[in-house]
């Protein structure tokens, strides 16, 4: 029987955290991306080869020795925005993703992540929100967030997207925040987060948000058809298994249309072409915000095209905000999920596939011990990503080596 595939993400040559660290927590699988490329443009076989290299061979010591890591996941290869917006510009922006896939299956990976959400990746209104214990964690507090949209970005129309009473709890957090307060949320939600969109100023992004005038949610799905109807088979024929993630948060912000928040999105999104390679990451910390996304059924229904995983939980409280519990507390029922994707895999061998075993990675962990005390990239530190990938490991053994699996 399988376990999964444990990867976890790199950042390149300037993460702090080292392949040697990587393998150290006993990682076998890569994530990574070429951050340095400019959305849009083809990613050369040359530049992927060379990260490939960099990451599989440790050329310093002679002779070159391989680091027992492989390159298994691009994440992501971001879609540029004339193509979310439909722009005829974006065709020749497609040609150049369907040029990176050929060049990624050509190299030798076979599986890239990518994701539909208008302007913004991943948004948290606070990156050192302190837990009981003194550990730090990602956090979402959607007043919050509506004091921004309403008192520091000013969003016209903004006012539409709130009730009366979330208005005013909003204007009520804004005014007790200290200037420094409001710099800091304004950075935290424009100005970039690790692997995610560039940052922006306060007018460029409304000029960003601008120009979603026209995209209605019906026209935003079309573009995402559109897209897939053009990438899907060159990604076939690349052997690359495409895997998009939902959005984070899964609801629609700033009044743009969100379309991978749910299941029945995911299944819009399977059905516009059916193939293993048009895939998804079940990313159980993005879905899971959502109290009536069914994780363990949306494996169930949808496993054989869940191509890659990240791994984590939070918790919410009720008001639309939520913070990044630890890998096995908060709302996510990981037991189930782990469960039900170990049994996919059961199901792949049965059936004779080649990719039985999915790749996965703790997501998103909490910064702690001495990684207090240094520079890290926000949920990826070392120590608490080590943390939820260890915890995940012994939870897959057990069910595993339980005899209850066995007979299921
Ligand atoms: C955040 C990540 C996202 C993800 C992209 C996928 O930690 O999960 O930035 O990589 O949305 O395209």
């Amino acid at each position: 029987m399988h376990g999964m595939e444990q990867t976890w993400r790199w950042y390149g040559p300037d993460d702090p955290v080292t392949l040697a660290d990587i393998r150290q927590a006993g990682a076998t699988g890569i994530v990574s991306a070429l951050h340095q490329i400019p959305i849009g443009e083809v990613w050369p076989l040359e530049a992927i080869l060379e990260r490939k290299r960099l990451i599989e061979m440790d050329d310093i010591v002679s002779p070159p020795r391989p680091r027992g890591l492989t390159w298994s996941v691009i994440e992501s290869v971001p879609v540029h925005e004339d193509i979310k917006m439909g722009l005829p510009s974006r065709d020749r922006y497609i040609e150049n993703y369907r040029q990176t896939l050929r060049n990624a299956g050509r190299a030798g990976v076979h599986c890239v992540c990518y994701n539909f959400m208008p302007v913004l990746d991943w948004t948290r209104t606070d990156l050192q929100f302190e837990l009981e214990d003194g550990a730090r964690a990602l956090r979402y507090d959607a007043h919050e967030f509506a004091a921004f949209d309403l008192f520091i970005l000013m969003r016209p129309g903004a006012r539409q997207d709130y009730t009366p009473e979330q208005i005013e709890v909003a204007r009520n957090r804004f005014e007790a925040m200290t200037p420094a307060k409001k710099a800091r949320l304004q950075e935290t939600i424009i100005a970039g987060l690790p692997g995610g969109q560039q940052g922006y100023t306060l007018a460029e992004f409304q000029a960003k948000l601008d120009a979603y005038r026209n995209v209605t949610e019906e026209k935003f799905r079309e573009n995402l058809a559109y897209f897939l109807r053009a990438i899907v088979p060159a990604a076939e024929e690349a052997g690359v298994r495409m895997a998009i993630h939902p959005d984070d948060p899964p609801t629609p912000l700033f009044g743009v249309p969100r379309i991978v928040s749910t299941e029945e999105d995911l299944r819009y999104i399977l059905g516009v072409h059916d193939s293993i390679a048009n895939g998804f990451t079940l990313c159980t910390g993005s879905l899971g915000v959502r109290a009536d996304n069914d994780l363990v059924g949306i494996v169930q229904r949808h496993g054989r095209r869940l191509n890659f995983a990240h791994l984590r939980s939070t918790e919410r409280d009720g008001s639309g905000s939520f913070f990044e519990a630890a890998h096995l507390e908060g709302n996510v029922d990981m037991f189930g999920v782990m469960r039900e994707i170990l049994k996919e895999q059961r199901r792949r061998e049965w059936a004779g596939r080649r990719d039985i075993v999915i790749p996965m990675r703790a997501d998103h962990g909490h910064t702690m011990l001495d990684d207090l005390r240094k520079k890290t990239n926000p949920g990826y530190s070392a120590i608490g990503l080590l943390r939820g990938m260890a915890e995940l490991r012994g939870l897959e053994r057990g069910i595993l080596r339980s005899e209850s699996f066995g007979a299921e």
